[in-house]
Formats: C-alpha cells, structure tokens, sequence
C-alpha cells in the first residue's frame, strides 16, 4: 500500500528537468485520450471519463514525487518518534473515544483488536487531517502515461477509481490522495477499495473518504484477510549483551526457544509457550528489541516496511495505555516529536533562515537550514531535525 507515512522514507528530491516541448505534450494528450476510451470501455460514462480526465499536461508535481530518490536513510527512532508522538497518542485515545461503538463492532466481527485499527488511522491519515490532496485521475494519468514498466498498474488503478465513482460509492471530487493514488481515511488504492472496502455504515455506499464507520471497518477486513487472528502483534524484550543470535522478521521460533536464547520481556518478565515470533532489532543489539508474531505481519502487509508496521504496533500499544519503549534508542540525538519539528522550525526562522512557514513538516529547505544552524554551532551538519540542534537554539524542553 501507498501511504503518506511510507514517504516520510524519502528526504530530498531530484528534480527532473520535464520534457514539455510540443511533441512530448500531443504525445500525453493521445495518451490521456485513450485512457478516456478505456475507461468508457469498462462503463463510465462518458461525462465522467471527460470531466476526470480533462488535463493537456503531466501532473508536475506527481512527477516529481514519484521520481524522489532516497538521500539518506530515515532513522528508525526519527521515523517513529514523528509517527508515535505524545500528541498522536492523545489524539487517539480522544479519536477511540469518539468511534467507540464502531471500533468495538469492526474488532467483534473481526476479530482485529481495536487500538490497531486506529492506531492504522493515526499513521496514515493523522485520524483523517492529511488525506492528500493529489486528484487522483490525474495523478494516475500522469504515471500511466509517463510510460515504463508499471504504467499498466497505474492504468489499473486509474479505471478501478472511476469505476467507484461510475458506481455511485464516490462522488469524482473525493478522489484525492498520495501521489502514488492512496486515499481516504486509511488510504486504500483503488485496486484494494474495489476489493476489500464495505459499507460499515449501511447507508449502501462504500465511503471510505467521509465515513470514518466505512473506513475503520474496512481496515479490519483487510487486516483479518491478510491473516489477522486474535492475539498478541507484538512484545518488547531485551537480548543479552553481545547477543549474536537469530534475528529477522521471519525466522520464527517459539518463545520458550527465545527465553532459551536468554531473551527476556522488557520488564524482565519470563517468556514461555509455543506461540511463534520472529526477533526484529531495528537498531541493532543495544537498542530495543521486540518478537514480533503473525499479526505483525498482516500490518506489514498494509505497507511493506518494517518501521511502518512498528509505528502502528507501538501506536497501538499507546493507546492501548502501555508506556513507551523500555530500552532506550542507541543514541545520544533523539528524533523531535512533531510539536518540537515545528518549534525548531521557529527558531530557524527567528535566525533568518528562509524555510517558508513553520509547518512541523522537515523538507527539503529545512534540512539545508539545519544543516548550516549545525555548522554554525560546530556540530557536524546532518540536516536532521534532532535534539542536539534544537537544545542548541535554544528549543523549550
Ligand atoms: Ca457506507
């Protein structure tokens, strides 16, 4: 899946220089035309398919993000301390509070444990706030027709989206989403709302955009068919120092084979059983540790990252009412919860650095700013909105 979290992976940019001369432009008009053809031929009509697909040019801005290059590699503990802040958590509980009713329905007919599903609410959408605001027919468009391997999944989920919309469950001004075409509360593509949205709400629409009921229960369905079963997702433990044993997410072993390995819970508790985990040391043998089960794996499944299906999982385990990680990150430069990324921000400002507005979002612009802030303050310049630079400006504990 495409989420708006998976792109917090990416740092800067690489701009391309578009082709935009008069060939490369009738080349994309007979290009969008066709696709307008298409999808008249699956059964939209024909309105439709003109008024979704009424662009002369690429999508520049879709272009752009579907060409951005990893920089450098987030680290784990800045990925989830932006993912998993103190405000995200609070925001949940209220959030859970709000849905009660149709958390416990989705997790009774289910069987997928609640916190999870809004804890998949949090990180993709921030409980709705950031849905996107990419036109989906015309990002799709755009990456069809830019041609290469995956134009024909693109063209797919291109026909799947106006197909939701020539049904009656959307109206065509709700399809907007990531670049790379997901949307809505949970953000689904299209491919997968066609097959795994229902109508939670029973008003005979499937709306995952404005129905929150639609959306939560939805993403219960998809996490019971991607093998959800009812139990644990995910445990902190501490490995013995030095440990130099088995990891990895699927190298599963039982618990009482890990206790053998002298792996403990985090709060020294005893593993026992039979139940099967994999151990995941995303930061190496210092840091946290955690066994990981088959749940794990169906919140993996909605996004292949490993640090994604820790975020939900820890989330998850927030606002459940369980404290943060026991073992610290194996570092002396913690991650800024999402309140400190904007206050670094201000005071980047208030020294001049020209970064645009304080929106708690760490682009491309910012980076360059913290990267000179640290220079300036002798640090070595990583552009990393962290805790060293912020205690150096002077950022409120
Ligand atoms: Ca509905």
């Amino acid at each position: 899946m495409y989420s708006s979290a998976m792109h917090l992976r990416s740092s800067v940019a690489i701009v391309l220089a578009l082709s935009t001369g008069p060939a490369a432009a009738s080349s994309f008009e007979s290009c969008v035309a066709g696709l307008r053809e298409q999808a008249v031929n699956v059964g939209v009509s024909r309105s439709l398919a003109s008024r979704a697909l009424d662009l002369a040019q690429p999508d520049e801005k879709v272009l752009r993000l579907s060409q951005v290059q990893p920089e450098t590699k987030t680290r784990v503990w800045d990925y989830l301390g932006f993912l998993v802040d103190e405000q995200r958590v609070a925001d949940g509980r209220a959030m859970m509070q709000k849905h009660e009713r149709v958390l416990r329905a989705a997790e009774q007919r289910f069987g997928v444990d609640r916190h999870v599903i809004a804890a998949i609410w949090g990180v993709e959408t921030d409980y709705g706030r950031e849905m996107g605001d990419s036109f989906l027919p015309h990002a799709l468009a755009t990456l069809t027709c830019q041609g290469g391997r995956r134009a024909p999944f693109w063209r797919g989920e291109l026909l799947a989206a106006l197909r939701l919309v020539a049904r009656g469950d959307l109206e065509l001004e709700k399809l907007k989403g990531s670049w790379a075409g997901a949307f809505g509360q949970t953000q689904f593509i299209p491919s997968t709302y066609q097959r795994l949205a229902i109508d939670f709400d029973g008003d005979g629409r499937l709306d995952l955009v404005t129905s929150v009921p639609d959306a939560l229960g939805s993403t219960a369905n998809y996490l019971r068919r991607a093998g959800w079963r009812k139990g644990a997702w995910m445990i902190e433990v501490k490995v013995p120092p030095g440990y130099r044993g088995p990891s990895g997410r699927t190298k599963r072993m039982t618990l009482s084979r890990w206790a053998g390995r002298g792996i403990v819970r985090a709060d020294g508790g005893r593993l026992a059983g039979a139940a099967r985990a994999g151990l995941l040391l995303p930061a190496g043998a210092k840091g946290p540790g955690f066994l990981v089960f088959r749940n794990f794996d169906a919140i993996y499944a909605y996004n292949h990252h490993e640090a994604y299906a820790l975020a939900v999982s820890h989330l998850a385990d927030r606002l459940a009412g369980f404290p943060s990680f026991r073992t610290p990150w194996p570092t002396d430069d913690p991650a800024l919860s999402r309140a400190d990324r904007l206050q670094l921000q201000k005071l980047l400002i208030a020294r001049g650095y020209s970064i645009g507005e304080a929106d708690g979002k760490i682009g491309p612009a910012t980076r360059v700013a913290i990267a000179e802030a640290e220079k300036k303050a002798g640090m070595p310049p990583t552009g990393r909105p962290g805790r060293k630079i912020y205690d150096a400006l002077g950022g409120k504990p």
